[in-house]
């Protein structure tokens, strides 16, 4: 086997995008192949960015992306964007040139052992081989329950064999939680990512009981839907559609309901959990039956029920009106781009209050047009996110919502968004510091200095590289820079919040 035989097999099994930064060596020669065979490659400015950008192909096409790097060091700096995969569950195969085994350790140049970088950051590693594991089943592993990156190191050649991947065993349907759904008479399902990989988003929109997703399913239904109850995450306050809907049903039916998909596990009402892993994933909560079961029979018996839309739309009206207090603040950003795109543009939430704002806010209508780092809260890796999903669907605009904290991370890396002309909005979202850290050291006394950030110069820095920019501070300037945008090439709208008001905003929808 050769390297355009391994591109050529990399090309059958993960979708056709490539991220990352080439040495001279394998890495190139790999990158060569994959473009030969139709995929487009994207130099990003850090591995990390890479790895998150591949990561994020395979959450919106279903195989996993290729992230490429050097050895060593550039391993190394893939591994923000391997952690930030491995915790989404998002598929995707990272390839890093790497020293066979039986290269004498004289050879020390960028020499770092690569089985013990990934470890913490991948679900495996394997070295490409002839009698190994081989791509498509390296990329069916990276794919399989739960999805996340896997390393295949790469040499100039492939070694002669590896070790087999160790195989989860598969458990036993669980007929006892469909007995248990059908004794129940008022129902209501939290559905997980699972679901999204499953493909049971058509079946949960035809149901006439409550629906939540937790903030990684976000869009999974239609949000407008009434018996879209919006996000579940756990820790929801008074005006949280969660905590108006929960203790009015006789059964919470989880759909691959998992501990990382949430902020806080465990719930006050009897609760059941369709998932292929039982309940591996979902420690802290208390389920009367997990595993797996058949879907279809449990949705015949959901499909049966019917209550709790009028207390949906109560519990939405609630929270809207809330939503619409204290003057300009992140919610009436998100209704200003929700009336300027009519729904039809995909909104990416970096981590943050604008970001608690948003996922309770923003009505997401499909599951590609909502990315957040919802197990994560990965700080930053928005632009990654967005950028990616940008070149992946240029199709509807991309808007990133995005803090003081996070913009800096990754900001080189939107210099592909001029590059490729995207359509995309990254709206900076300033309230002149960390607001959602801010209070616990208020109400402590404890020192601020950390999580102030003055006067951001961010936008002469986006204007700089080539983004039309804007500084809003009230609705009507952002309608109107909203307006003015065709949708062709990126902008930078700077909208600039009270830091008082920013910090009250989340009172009484989250903890
Ligand atoms: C990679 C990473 N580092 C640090 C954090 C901790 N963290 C969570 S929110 C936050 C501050 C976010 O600040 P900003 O983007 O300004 O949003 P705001 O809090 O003002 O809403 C920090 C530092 C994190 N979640 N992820």
């Amino acid at each position: 086997m050769n390297i355009r035989e391994l591109a050529r097999d990399l090309s059958a099994v993960c979708a056709p995008y490539v991220f990352g930064i080439p040495g001279g060596g394998p890495s190139l020669s790999l990158m060569d192949g994959l473009e030969r065979e139709g995929a487009r490659l994207f130099t990003t400015r850090f591995e990390g960015a890479a790895a998150m950008m591949a990561g994020t192909i395979g959450r919106l096409s279903g195989k996993p992306g290729i992230a490429v790097s050097i050895k060593g060091p550039g391993l190394v700096n893939q591994v923000p964007g391997l952690a930030f995969s491995l915790l989404e569950a998002y598929p995707m195969l990272a390839v890093a040139e790497a020293y066979t085994s039986s290269i004498p350790l004289a050879k020390a140049h960028k020499r770092l052992d690569h089985q013990a970088v990934a470890s913490g950051v991948t679900k495996a590693r394997r070295f490409w081989s002839e009698k190994g594991p081989n791509v498509r089943a390296l990329a069916a592993y990276a794919s399989m329950e739960t999805p996340g990156p896997v390393l295949l190191d790469i040499a100039d050649a492939p070694i002669a064999d590896d070790a087999p991947l160790p195989m989860p065993e598969g458990l036993p349907e669980n007929f006892g939680l469909l007995d248990r759904v059908a004794r129940a008479e008022r129902p209501l399902v939290i559905a997980g990512t699972l679901a999204i990989r499953a493909g049971w988003s058509q079946a949960l929109a035809k149901l006439a009981i409550p629906v939540f997703t937790t903030a990684a399913a976000k869009g999974l239904i239609d949000e407008a839907l009434p018996h879209a109850g919006g996000v579940y995450t756990g820790v929801g306050l008074e005006l949280a559609p969660e905590r108006a809907l929960l203790p009015e049903c006789d059964l919470v039916v989880g759909l691959g309901l998992r501990t990382n998909e949430v902020l806080g596990a465990g719930l006050k009402v009897p609760a059941v959990n369709l998932d292929p892993l039982g309940s591996q994933a979902s420690w802290g909560f208390d389920f009367e039956a997990s595993g797996p079961a058949d879907f279809g029979a449990l949705h015949q018996i959901l499909a049966n029920r019917l209550w709790g839309q009028d207390r949906i739309a109560t519990a939405r009206a609630q929270l809207e009106s809330r939503l619409r207090e204290g003057g300009f603040l992140p919610a009436c950003a998100f209704r200003a781009v929700e009336q300027r795109f009519g729904g039809q543009c995909r909104v990416v939430l970096d981590t943050g209050y604008f970001c608690t704002i948003g996922e309770h806010a923003c009505h997401s209508r499909r599951v590609d047009l909502f990315l957040g780092s919802g197990q994560a809260r990965d700080m930053g890796a928005g632009v990654p996110m967005a950028l990616a999903a940008a070149l992946y669907d240029p199709s509807v605009p991309t808007v990133l919502a995005i803090g003081d904290g996070g913009i800096g991370m990754y900001a080189g890396e939107l210099c592909l968004a001029v590059e490729h002309n995207l359509p995309l909005l990254v709206l900076f979202m300033t309230d002149g510091g960390f607001g959602s850290i801010r209070p616990r050291a208020q109400k402590l006394g404890l020192t601020q200095n950390p999580l102030i950030m003055k006067d951001p110069k961010w936008l002469k820095v986006f204007g700089g590289m080539g983004f039309s920019v804007h500084r809003v501070n009230g609705v009507a300037s952002l309608e109107a820079a909203l307006a003015d945008w065709t949708g062709r090439g990126p902008l930078f709208i700077e909208a600039a919040f009270d830091a008082g008001p920013y910090q009250a905003m989340v009172q009484g929808i989250r903890d």
